[in-house]
């Protein structure tokens, strides 16, 4: 990448805005990859870092080792934060899961059950061949990455956590979508059993299923996500795998999935269907546009519950806001 990214306005230094243990952390990475004289800034030097950390594959373990092994992975200096990262004990107890229960602080206690391993993901659809594969086996062949990245709930709470992901790009690739695919689409796990909601609000439409245009998917900041602080995604967050789309509204980011299928047309949604004027397909992050019950202009951050502005996109507009220049 020969782009130089410049660093957007509401940006502060990383060094201002991260817990010293994470700042000592980056200075060991840079240090690493020779670059620890190179200061904090954002600028081509580390933008070049990047490009070297992604080439510079892992060790990857042999079939049935340990998943572990491949944790933390290397994080993406591309991607910074205006804001602390959330404590990881408030991140794991604060969840929306509505599988579980409809109360943040209840998923927590409710998920024991819950079997995330082994696990088989689904390939369907519009692809060359559709196909089958343990989550451990999709892991260890695509490449793993750290990135930091803010979270923005409906609800209008928020938090910036580090994922550890695959870009969705790079699955895409794996995939092999035929030319007539124009969405992907998401559908997590059915389990009354093992999640208890999901037998009792029988108001749902279960399993939970999500979708995003291909532009969309493709886009680098698209995240399939299966860690969170350096190690496997507990599973409040969503075990084995999940999506997160930063520049969308939570809800988009969706968790525990099962099938990945490529369609032609634009496919229904959860919360679209369960409230079609609240929840939109798209659902970007505007801090313009309230949602019908509250307004989206400011968000509380967890922990601090400081109460700062929304940006459009969620601060992501530098990576997505083309996607939807023309409407
Ligand atoms: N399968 C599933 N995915 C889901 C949800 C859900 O209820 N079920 N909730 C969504 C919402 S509203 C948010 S804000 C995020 C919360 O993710 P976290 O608990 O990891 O912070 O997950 C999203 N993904
Ligand atoms: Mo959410």
């Amino acid at each position: 990448m020969t782009h130089i990214r410049r660093r957007r306005g509401w940006e502060i230094p990383e060094s201002q805005a991260t817990p010293e243990s994470v700042y000592l952390e980056r200075r060991r990475f840079l240090k690493a990859l020779g670059l620890a004289g190179v200061g904090l800034t954002i600028g081509a030097g580390l933008v070049r870092a990047g490009d070297a950390l992604a080439q510079a594959a892992e060790p990857r373990p042999a079939d049935g080792a340990n998943p572990k092994a491949l944790y933390p992975a290397q994080r993406n200096p591309a991607f910074t934060l205006d804001r602390a990262i959330t404590d990881e004990r408030l991140a794991a107890t604060y969840n929306n899961f509505y599988e579980f229960s409809e109360k943040k602080d209840q998923v927590a206690k409710l998920v024991d059950k819950f079997q995330p391993r082994p696990w088989q993901i689904q390939v369907t659809g519009l692809v060359e061949k559709p196909f089958k594969m343990d989550v451990d086996d999709l892991i260890a062949r695509l490449p793993l990455e750290e990135r930091l990245y803010r979270h923005r709930c409906v609800e209008a709470w928020a938090m910036a956590v580090p994922w550890t992901g695959i870009p969705m790009k790079k699955f895409i690739e794996f995939a092999r979508p035929l030319s007539g695919a124009r969405f992907v689409r998401s559908v997590s796990f059915l389990r009354p059993e093992q999640a208890p909601n999901q037998k009792i609000a029988t108001w749902y439409k279960w399993p939970y299923y999500e979708g995003w245009r291909m532009d969309e998917m493709t886009n680098e900041l698209a995240l399939l996500t299966v860690g969170i602080y350096g190690h496997p995604l507990p599973r409040v967050h969503g075990a084995p795998i999940r999506i997160v789309t930063p520049w969308k509204y939570g809800y988009k980011s969706a968790k525990s999935i099962v099938t990945f299928e490529f369609v032609k047309n634009q496919p229904p949604t959860f919360w679209h269907d369960v409230a079609p004027d609240e929840y939109s397909f798209l659902s970007n992050v505007d801090p313009k546009k309230p949602h019908p019950r509250w307004s989206q202009a400011t968000e509380r951050l967890l922990g601090t519950e400081e109460r700062v502005p929304t940006l459009p996109y969620n601060g992501y507009g530098e990576w997505v806001a083309e996607l939807y220049a023309k409407g």
